[in-house]
C-alpha cells in the first residue's frame, strides 16, 4: 500500500483494537467500583493523544489525565467531553482558563490557592494531590494541610473532587517501600475525614500498581503504559496479555551490492567484507531514530533480521540484508514479521533505557497510522501539518 496522505515511506503504526484491549482487560481485572482514567500525557506517550483518548473511552476508561493545561485543551479543541485531569502545576492565574475548558486541576500548595482566588473562577475541580514518598509534586507537611484545608472552606468556589498519591516503586518486586506509600495515604485519607473532607475520587495506582493491586476499591487507577500494551518494568508481570499499540515501519529505498573494501555512512566505520546486499532505510536521528541504536540495531525484512550497519544518519541508516531485495520491500523497525519480533523492550535495552521512553522521542516527523480491525482510520502527521 502506498500512502495517499503523506509522502514519506516511514510510518508508526498505531493499533487501537490492542490499546481498546488492554483497557478491557484492566477494567475485567480491577475491583467492580474502580473505573480507569487514561493517561494521555505526551502526546499519549507518543501514540497520539486524540486517537488514544477516543479508543480509550470507547473501551470504557471513564476519565483522562494530562501533564499540562495545553494536553487539556488540545483534548476538548478535538471535541472530548470526558472529564480531564491535569497531574502537572498549573499557572494558578490559568484556573479560569480550567474552568472554561470543564478540567480538573492538580492542587498541593496553600498559597497556590491564595492566588488562584484572586482570579475570576466560579466553580473548578481540584484533586489534591500527597507526597507520600516520591518526592516530586504533593503536599507532605501537615501543617501546610491544615492552612489549605482552613482556605478551601474560606474559598467555595474550589471544589476538591479528589485525592491523590503516585507510587515510586510500584514496579519492583520488593513491595517494602510501595507498602509505605500505600499507608502513608491511607493515613493522610483518615485525616481528611476527621476534617470533614472525603472527596468522591481517590486514586494511587499506575499501571504497576493496578497489575498489583486490583482490589485497592479506589474509584481510579490512572493507567499509562500498560493500556499501550508494555509492561512498566520487566518484573513485573500480569495475570492477562497486554497487546502492544505500537508499531513503527518503513520501506527500503535503495538496493545495492557493495563489494570487499566498501565502507558505509559518515566516517566510513563499516567495512563490507565479503559482496553484500545493503539497503537504505528512510528513518534517521531526525525521527529520533537515534545513532546509538547502529550498534546492537537490527530491522525485520521478509521475516528475516537485518542488521544497521554504518552510522545513522539524520534521515536514512543503511541495513545488510539476506540477499537482493526489492526496493519498496516493507522494513519493521518495532513490532513483528511473521515469526520474529522487535518489541519496545528490545529498543529500549540497546538504549539502556524503560520502554516508555521510546515512543515518545520518536518524533511527529514520523506520521502516526490508526488501525482498527486491520483498516486504516485516520492519521496524524503532527509536525507537516498539511493533511
Ligand atoms: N500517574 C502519574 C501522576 C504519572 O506521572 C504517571 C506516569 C501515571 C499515573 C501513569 O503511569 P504508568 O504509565 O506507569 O501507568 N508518569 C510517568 C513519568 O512521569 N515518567 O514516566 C511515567
Amino acid at each position: 500500500m502506498v500512502h495517499q496522505s503523506f509522502y514519506r515511506d516511514t510510518w508508526a503504526e498505531i493499533d487501537l483494537n490492542a490499546i481498546r484491549d488492554n483497557v478491557t482487560a484492566f477494567t475485567e481485572h480491577l475491583h467492580d467500583e474502580t473505573k480507569v482514567m487514561a493517561v494521555v500525557k505526551a502526546n499519549a506517550y507518543g501514540h497520539g493523544a486524540i486517537e488514544v483518548a477516543k479508543a480509550a473511552l470507547e473501551a470504557g476508561a471513564d476519565r483522562l489525565a494530562v501533564a499540562l493545561l495545553d494536553e487539556a485543551i488540545h483534548l476538548r479543541n478535538a471535541g472530548i467531553t470526558a472529564p480531564i485531569l491535569v497531574m502537572g502545576w498549573v499557572r494558578p492565574q490559568d484556573a479560569p482558563l480550567a474552568e472554561k475548558h470543564d478540567v480538573a486541576l492538580t492542587i498541593f500548595q496553600k498559597d497556590w490557592l491564595r492566588e488562584a482566588s484572586l482570579t475570576e473562577v466560579n466553580q473548578l475541580n481540584l484533586h489534591l494531590k500527597f507526597d507520600t514518598g516520591m518526592s516530586r509534586l504533593g503536599l507532605r507537611d501537615e501543617e501546610e494541610a491544615q492552612e489549605l484545608v482552613a482556605l478551601f472552606k474560606k474559598y467555595k468556589q474550589f471544589h476538591i473532587e479528589g485525592v491523590y498519591t503516585h507510587f515510586a516503586t510500584a514496579d519492583e518486586l520488593d513491595s517494602s517501600f510501595f507498602q509505605i506509600q500505600q499507608e502513608r495515604f491511607r493515613q493522610w485519607l483518615i485525616w481528611l475525614a476527621d476534617r470533614g473532607i472525603e472527596p468522591k475520587c481517590c486514586h494511587v495506582s499506575n499501571s504497576a500498581g493496578a497489575t498489583r493491586l486490583p482490589n485497592d476499591s479506589y474509584q481510579f487507577v490512572r493507567l499509562g503504559i500498560s493500556m499501550y500494551g508494555l509492561k512498566p518494568s520487566a518484573e513485573l508481570n500480569p495475570p492477562f496479555d497486554l497487546k502492544p499499540a505500537f508499531s513503527l515501519h518503513s520501506r527500503l529505498v535503495h538496493v545495492k551490492e557493495l563489494l570487499p573494501g566498501d565502507t558505509i555512512s559518515y566516517g566510513a566505520t563499516y567495512t563490507v567484507e565479503e559482496k553484500e546486499w545493503i539497503g537504505t532505510v528512510p528513518i534517521g536521528y531526525g525521527d529520533g531514530w537515534i545513532r546509538r541504536l547502529a550498534r546492537e540495531g537490527r530491522v525485520l525484512i521478509n521475516g528475516e533480521f537485518a542488521p544497521i550497519v554504518g552510522r545513522i544518519c539524520m534521515d536514512q541508516c543503511m541495513v545488510r540484508l539476506p540477499g537482493k531485495v526489492d526496493v519498496g520491500t516493507k522494513v519493521t523497525l518495532i513490532g513483528k514479521q511473521g515469526s520474529r519480533e522487535i518489541t519496545m523492550d528490545n529498543i529500549a535495552e540497546q538504549l539502556e533505557t524503560i520502554n516508555y521512553e521510546i515512543p515518545c522521542t520518536l518524533t511527529a516527523r514520523i506520521p502516526r497510522v490508526y488501525m482498527k480491525d486491520k483498516e486504516e482510520v485516520a492519521v496524524n502527521h503532527q509536525e507537516l501539518n498539511f493533511l
